[in-house]
Formats: C-alpha cells, sequence, structure tokens
C-alpha cells in the first residue's frame, strides 16, 4: 500500500516543518445536533484535505501522534454518516495524523465488538506505523473540540461525559465508548478479549485489563469531554451478552491467552472509500455449548 505520509522517522525529518504544539490552537465548544440531515456527498467538499481511506495530516507541522481511529460497525449507516460528518473537521482542527477503520462484522448472527476492534488494530499495524488507537462507537461525538483524541502516559476514556448520562460519569470504572491506547498499552493488555458475544461489558473487561497490568485510566475534564450520543434502540443481533459478569470475573486468569494473541479472523474485504477505510471481515459466530 503507498501513502504519501512520511514512512519513518527520517523521512520526516526531511520534510521542513516545525512539531506541532501539544495543545492545538484555536479550540473550544461546538454544536452537534446528531438529527441533521446529512449529506455523503457533501463531506469530502466541506474536508477537502482528506484523502481516499479517510486519511488526513496537518500541512503546516509534524504531528508527533499517528493516529488510527478504529469504529466497530454494523447495520448503522446514518450514523456512519453523521459521524464523519462532525469527526473529519473536529480530527483536523485537533491537527491530528489520522485514518479512520471502520471495521465491519460481515455475519447477520451476535455481534462482537471487542473482537472486531482486535482486527482493526492487527490490520491498521500493517499500514502504517501508527502508535496511537483511538477505539470510537458509531454513534458518540464530542461536543467540543478540547477533548483531545489523543493518547496520553495511561489509557485514556474520552466518553465519560455523555448527555445520555446527564454529562457524568455513568459509574467510577465506566471505560466505554471512546478509548484512547498507544500501541504499546494496548500490546500489554493484550487488546480486548474475544468472547464477548453481543452486548455488554466488554468495556468493563478491557478495564480491569488495564488494572491488571498495573496502569491507570485518564479522563478529561467532565465539562470538555461533553459528547452527544446519537438516540437509538438496541441492535437486533446484538442482545446482551449471557455470561457477561462471569466473563468480566474472569480477567485476571484469562487475559494473557484471549485477546490479541488469540484471535481468529478472515477479510472479505479492505476497501478505501473517499471517508474512511472499511474492513469487511469474518470474525466466526459464538459456540453454542
Ligand atoms: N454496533 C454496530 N452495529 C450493531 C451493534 C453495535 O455498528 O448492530 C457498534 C456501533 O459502533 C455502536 C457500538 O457498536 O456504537 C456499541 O453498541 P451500542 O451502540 O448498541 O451500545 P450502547 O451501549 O447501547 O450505546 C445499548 C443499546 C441500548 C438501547 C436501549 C434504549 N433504551
Ligand atoms: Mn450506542
Amino acid at each position: 500500500m503507498s501513502f504519501t505520509f512520511p514512512q519513518s522517522a527520517e523521512d520526516a525529518e526531511i520534510e521542513d516543518i516545525p512539531w506541532c504544539q501539544e495543545i492545538p490552537p484555536n479550540l473550544g465548544p461546538r454544536a452537534v445536533d446528531t438529527r441533521l440531515n446529512v449529506s455523503f456527498l457533501n463531506i469530502p467538499l466541506e474536508n477537502p484535505n482528506v484523502q481516499n481511506g479517510g486519511r488526513s495530516k496537518p500541512r503546516i507541522c509534524r504531528a508527533q501522534q499517528k493516529i488510527a481511529i478504529i469504529i466497530p460497525f454494523r447495520n448503522r449507516e446514518l450514523h456512519l454518516k453523521i459521524w464523519l460528518y462532525y469527526m473529519h473537521p473536529f480530527l483536523q482542527k485537533q491537527q491530528g495524523d489520522y485514518a479512520i477503520y471502520v471495521v465491519e462484522q460481515i455475519q447477520n448472527t451476535t455481534f462482537n465488538k471487542a473482537r472486531l476492534m482486535n482486527v482493526g488494530f492487527t490490520e491498521a499495524v500493517k499500514d502504517y506505523d501508527y502508535n496511537c488507537f483511538i477505539f470510537c462507537d458509531v454513534d458518540i461525538i464530542p461536543m467540543d473540540e478540547r477533548n483531545l483524541y489523543r493518547c496520553s502516559n495511561n489509557p485514556k476514556h474520552m466518553a465519560n461525559s455523555l448527555d445520555k448520562f446527564k454529562f457524568r460519569l455513568f459509574y467510577s470504572t465506566s471505560f466505554g465508548g471512546v478509548v484512547a491506547f498507544t500501541k504499546e498499552q494496548f500490546l500489554k493488555i493484550n487488546g480486548f478479549s474475544n468472547s464477548f458475544w453481543g452486548w455488554g461489558q466488554e468495556d468493563d473487561e478491557l478495564y480491569k485489563r488495564v488494572m491488571s497490568a498495573g496502569m491507570k485510566v485518564e479522563r478529561p475534564n467532565q465539562n470538555i469531554a461533553r459528547s452527544r450520543m446519537i438516540v437509538h434502540s438496541r441492535d437486533v443481533g446484538n442482545e446482551k451478552t449471557g455470561n457477561r459478569f462471569h466473563l468480566v470475573k474472569q480477567t485476571g486468569k484469562h487475559m494473557h491467552m484471549d485477546g490479541l494473541n488469540s484471535l481468529k479472523y478472515e477479510i472479505i474485504s479492505h476497501t478505501k472509500h473517499q471517508l474512511y477505510t472499511n474492513i469487511t471481515v469474518d470474525i466466526g459466530s459464538e459456540k453454542k455449548k
């Protein structure tokens, strides 16, 4: 695959531009209307610097972080459109060097979001030397550009102030919706568990992995992290996972056997669209006992 980004540190040195500032300039709150009638066609016109595959990088400075945004996906076209409409301008304003990966489960059987996240990570690292991975639900849109979609010294939880929960942290250990890991942090916890078929608690399990690995969770200020979640009902095929609480309890024992190192999948297609890269994947189906 060919990218216009520098492929190594040496290449980057050749580019005669300064490093980007740690806090990009002119960031602030913005209005987000999740019922907006967005046209797919207008988004590229409004984001001329986004390249095929949904990649962009700042023109005036060199970004420290190379970010892969990973979205687990199935049958949420409307949400994806709204997400792209709001997020390309947001990520560019934050001077991100980033690309968007929409990882789509081909099976219409039970959804497995965590497995899709692991596939996104495993495939993205083959494309480019990303050093930051942000795992995003397709229906969460930040309302303040100061909520930096970046990695930090510890794994970071950016969806800690959702309108759905009256802009409060849902519970003290919540760790879902939008989370950022450096490559090292994600490898250290062996990624997500592959065992969560259906909805719920894969994020609690992830939190336990982070704790077991001796890391902490960072969160932005509650006011800056204000985000909207598109109102929706539960998807067919994503019913609550029956054994989810039991699985969370098993984390300590299982995390080094269940995750990136035990992931099995088959890529059906890897396609660069104008605003994102779609990876359609066969992740298998739940084995019923
Ligand atoms: N997702 C899909 N397709 C699906 C299921 C999930 O793309 O069929 C992805 C999508 O990125 C979504 C994420 O997985 O944002 C998380 O799933 P979710 O949005 O269903 O989870 P959430 O916790 O919702 O938001 C739970 C549904 C409960 C709705 C109850 C209404 N009262
Ligand atoms: Mn949701």
